[in-house]
């Protein structure tokens, strides 16, 4: 049983209240680990580490800060195998796509911000005729909260975290309950690369309890929060007349328009991924298919066969493409949008039905699904189911895929495919969304703005702007004769 700790002020401790949680592996339903349930006390003790540290911390030079998050990108890296089967048994996803995408990326974010922190800089402004001098100074917030989800754990906790001490603040970070492992692990990390004690808090525990103590706390002047958006509601809620800064990255209903003239091996390639990486548990899924009328049956009979052939299997397996959903209750959230959607006339084309895997029965799986659908009001196409499940409609004209697309209240991301240039600009300045893929899916340049707009959240992380919203602009004017 792996008891693991909450990490502050650069000691693992456990929680105040000696609460705890249960730790499941998705691959064979288990428990397999404890986790703190902290509390408020927890927070204020976590607290107080930051607050010691920020004095320091805030006036460490630029290189020591980018020296230090090169050497935790190089341990992480070094580390890769190790953290790469954690991650794959405390989230389902199979070990090969922990390999390939999930530590790598937490690598590179702290790489990034190594590297940007020492490009980064403010403005200065001549106010000619008058003898005055302004320039902005960009100064750390002091203790900033960051609060993340399951599907991609130490990906995005690591994409908050990185920026938010590069920029000089301390940071309480909280994990989701169902991912914790990886988290932890990172607190033994960042200690060997010497990032000084207090500077980041790692705190475990429920939403409702933790992550509420830390949005609560009165000194915690900033929440980058990634989850979902009835969460990032409340947080909003709760945060707005503390007058908090808030970055809400939040879920997604994002359309895959697809154009008959459109590379089609290279796109059906990449739309059996944009459909079902990470089991479908990706923000940025294209879980709404929108294909021109003329290709439409032969993308449809295409689609299904490629579809058929992905292998749901245990984690650990190499030839897994699908491994388990990240908890019980979550695959039975993604079953009851299957039925919803036959409900409302949906047809089934392929999967719908959990799956049993030999030897490990109790582990959560579920078939790759493509559910043909009439019109995009039905419910599937209006809510973020987040698993193994996509819908398919045709459409006839730009115009109509374009009200299609934007038809739902999310706004994260889009992906469009076409060779025909006028189409790409028209419809990547008129889609909803704070993300446009065109010919491609998920490939990122981290010096891009990153978020959504409309139901997908407030703010924007990556590059500059994640430094942006972890500092104070203060504009300091100067007189002179
Ligand atoms: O998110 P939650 P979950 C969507 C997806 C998924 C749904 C719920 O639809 O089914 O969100 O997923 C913490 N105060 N996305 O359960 O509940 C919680 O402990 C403070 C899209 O992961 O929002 C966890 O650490 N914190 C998303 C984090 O918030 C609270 C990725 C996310 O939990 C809290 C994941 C509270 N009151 C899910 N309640 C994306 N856009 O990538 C919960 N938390």
């Amino acid at each position: 049983m792996q008891k693991i700790k909450n990490y502050i002020n650069g000691e693992f401790v456990n929680p105040i209240n000696n609460n705890w949680l249960d730790n499941y592996n998705p691959s064979n339903g288990e428990i397999y680990g404890q986790i703190p349930n902290s509390t408020v006390e927890d927070i204020d003790l976590a607290y107080n580490a930051a607050q010691s540290a920020f004095s320091q911390w805030s006036n460490t030079t630029l290189g020591t800060r980018s020296k230090i998050l090169s050497k935790i990108a190089e341990l992480i890296k070094e580390k890769l195998d190790f953290l790469a089967e954690a991650e794959s048994k405390d989230n389902g996803k199979p070990i090969s796509l922990a390999t390939a995408i999930d530590i790598p990326r937490a690598a590179a974010n702290f790489q990034f911000f190594a590297n940007a922190i020492t490009q980064f800089a403010s403005e200065s402004h001549e106010s000619v005729g008058l003898d005055a001098v302004n320039f902005t100074l960009r100064q750390p917030i002091g203790v900033v909260g960051c609060i993340s989800p399951w599907n991609l754990p130490l990906y995005l906790f690591t994409w908050k975290i990185a920026p938010a001490i590069a920029a000089g603040n301390c940071v309480i970070a909280k994990p989701s309950e169902v991912t914790p492992m990886t988290a932890y692990l990172l607190g033994e990390i960042c200690t060997e690369a010497g990032l000084p004690k207090g500077v980041l808090n790692i705190v475990h525990g429920l939403g409702t309890t933790t992550g509420q103590a830390i949005v609560e706390h009165p000194n915690i002047k900033a929440i980058s929060f990634t989850g979902g958006t009835q969460t990032g509601a409340h947080i909003a809620r709760v945060a707005a007349p503390m007058f908090k800064k808030l970055s809400l990255e939040l879920g997604g209903k994002n359309p895959n328009i697809i154009f008959a003239d459109c590379d089609y091996d290279k796109m059906l390639e990449t739309t059996v991924r944009s459909s079902f990486a990470n089991q479908g548990q990706i923000c940025l899924c294209g879980s709404r298919i929108f294909v021109e009328a003329s290709i439409y049956e032969k993308f449809k009979k295409d689609f299904v066969q490629k579809v058929k052939q992905l292998q749901v299997g245990h984690p650990s397996e190499k030839s897994t493409n699908i491994g388990a959903l990240v908890s019980r209750s979550h695959l039975e959230k993604v079953e009851s949008y299957v039925k919803i959607a036959e409900d409302e006339g949906g047809k089934v084309l392929c999967g719908g039905l959990e799956v049993t895997v030999p030897g490990y029965e109790n582990g959560y799986y579920f078939q790759p699904t493509i559910i043909e659908v009439q019109d995009n009001s039905c419910r599937i196409n209006q809510e973020e189911v987040f698993g193994p499940v996509v819908t398919m409609m045709s459409f006839k004209t730009d115009e109509e895929a374009l009200q299609l697309a934007n038809d739902v209240t999310y706004g994260l991301s889009a992906t469009l495919w076409t060779n025909n240039l006028n189409r790409t600009m028209q419809f990547s300045k008129q889609l909803q969304t704070g993300i446009v893929w065109v010919n491609t899916w998920m490939l990122r340049d981290l010096r891009t703005p990153f978020g959504g707009s409309k139901a997908s959240g407030v703010g924007r992380e990556g590059g500059f702007e994640a430094l942006r919203f972890f500092t104070e602009a203060k504009n300091i004017c100067i007189k002179y004769e």
